[in-house]
């Protein structure tokens, strides 16, 4: 049995700086085909839809959610027909919990004595009031974002993204075993100042999250050969421990990482990273 995990495509609407995707309907429908025909079980892990982003500081988030399921119906109907695939809600596109009737988490057996454990992993750094009420920084933050890219698109072309700029270069950062220059340093201070900026009004800082899930994933090895999986820290971890317990973070879905998923078997108990593009 084959399973695709995959999390965080922060679809806005196609073409608007709200889309960190940059896929349009018609190359997801194909993906997705290709997917259902390839794996045995899709897990989508959240934020899927990114209903945070606007030119207006306050909005509707229900408004937004909606706005986006209408331009990217033909996606939302595909994931629909996949013939096994769970979708669960994250911060990002919260109001699909009431709109879809998404679920925050699931834990389900798989083949060969797997037990898959998935849930999105807002919810183990702040209760869920920290997201449906966001602090007004919050809002000031995600309008920012939306004015940035649209400046950015114009300069840079359509498929400028500064969230998943910051999110690879974070990456590459964490991942770098050299010594870091200068301007490592710099983007390094930068994105501690960004940190404790998301880390305002929240019980945990942003900057634990990764430990934060590694330690909540073994937490839940209560039996062998269980698969914990979580997203919204846009880092891929997959970490094997004893027992045939794993912990994966599928990372953010963006063409900077050539749309790459994470893929568990369970006939070798191996996890492997394919690359979509
Ligand atoms: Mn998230």
């Amino acid at each position: 049995m084959k399973v695709l995990f995959t999390s965080d495509w922060h679809m806005g609407i196609f073409g608007d700086p709200s889309d960190a995707l940059k896929l349009n309907n018609s190359q997801i429908v194909d993906m997705l085909t290709r997917w259902d025909e390839d794996y045995d079980l899709i897990i989508l892990n959240g934020d899927l839809i990114e209903a945070l982003k606007s030119p207006r500081i306050k909005f509707s988030h229900i408004d937004q959610t909606n706005r986006v399921l209408e331009n990217r119906l033909p996606v939302i109907e595909k994931i629909k027909s996949l013939k096994n695939y769970h979708w669960l809600v994250g911060n990002h596109d919260y109001p699909l919990e009431e709109i879809l009737n998404l679920r925050r988490a699931i834990s389900i057996p798989l083949d060969n004595g797997y037990t898959l454990i998935a849930e999105h992993g807002h919810l183990i750094r702040a209760p869920i009031e920290h997201y449906t009420n966001y602090a007004w920084h919050f809002h000031l933050m995600y309008s920012l974002s939306w004015w940035i890219d649209k400046i950015g698109m114009k300069i840079h072309g359509d498929q400028f993204c500064l969230e998943s700029k910051i999110a690879q270069s974070l990456n590459s950062l964490r991942l770098q075993t050299s010594k870091k220059t200068f301007s490592d340093k710099t983007k390094l201070f930068f994105i501690k100042l960004a940190h404790s900026y998301a880390s305002l009004h929240s019980d945990n800082s942003y900057r634990s999250l990764g430990n934060l899930f590694t330690n909540n994933a073994i937490q839940r090895f209560k039996q062998n050969k269980t698969i914990v999986t979580f997203g919204h820290s846009h880092q891929r971890e997959i970490k094997y421990f004893k027992n045939n317990n794993i912990y994966i973070n599928t990372s953010f879905f963006s063409c900077l990482n050539n749309y790459s998923t994470t893929v568990f078997s369970t006939n070798d108990g191996q996890v492997a990273v394919i690359k979509n593009l």
